[in-house]
């Protein structure tokens, strides 16, 4: 079965509970939650990860390297502007992965407009809240050619065909 892995970058397990003007009220375990029922209707094995360390972080990316990972979705959180090894690591993983960012990450301090990854990543969602992570799911999917088309808005379920 097709294996993708979420990783969430430092405080996002504080999601929820502080700072909604910026991230929203749902928390991280709904995030999982909702994630893994679109997960179940794609037919797709869904890892999270969430750490508020560098080095663990790419010790992740490292695994995912050494498994049969297909994709990654991946929020670096404040790491996303810092990081030249989070970067490296994803460089050399070979391993597609969407970034992205809950807030509109253009529309803050200009600091966190630059993003060490975002010229490697197959994708990009910013300011769409933990919405953008369903997105981000379905287009990985679709671009690992793992077409669920009766998932997508304006397309009938197989059996009403
Ligand atoms: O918008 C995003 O998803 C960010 O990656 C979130 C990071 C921030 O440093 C990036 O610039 C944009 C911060 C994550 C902190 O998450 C919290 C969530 C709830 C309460 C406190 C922090």
């Amino acid at each position: 079965m097709l294996k993708i892995q979420i990783i969430h970058g430092p405080n996002l397990n504080r999601l929820g509970q502080r700072e909604p003007e910026n991230y929203g009220h749902t928390t991280l375990a709904d995030l999982t939650k909702r994630l893994d029922q679109l997960a179940e209707r794609l037919d797709i094995t869904l890892n999270h990860y969430q750490s508020n360390h560098e080095g663990q972080i790419i010790d992740c990316i490292h695994q995912c390297t050494d498994d049969d990972t297909a994709g990654l979705i991946i929020n670096p959180a404040a790491f996303t502007h810092t990081s030249v090894a989070i970067r490296d690591a994803l460089a050399a993983s070979d391993i597609p992965f969407i970034e992205v960012h809950i807030s509109n990450v253009y529309a803050r301090e200009p600091f966190r407009a630059h993003s060490y990854i975002s010229d490697l990543a197959s994708g990009s969602i910013v300011g769409m809240g933990v919405f953008g992570y369903e997105l981000a799911l379905l287009g990985l999917t679709e671009q690992l050619g793992h077409r669920r088309e009766h998932l997508l808005l304006g397309h009938a379920k197989p059996e009403e065909h």
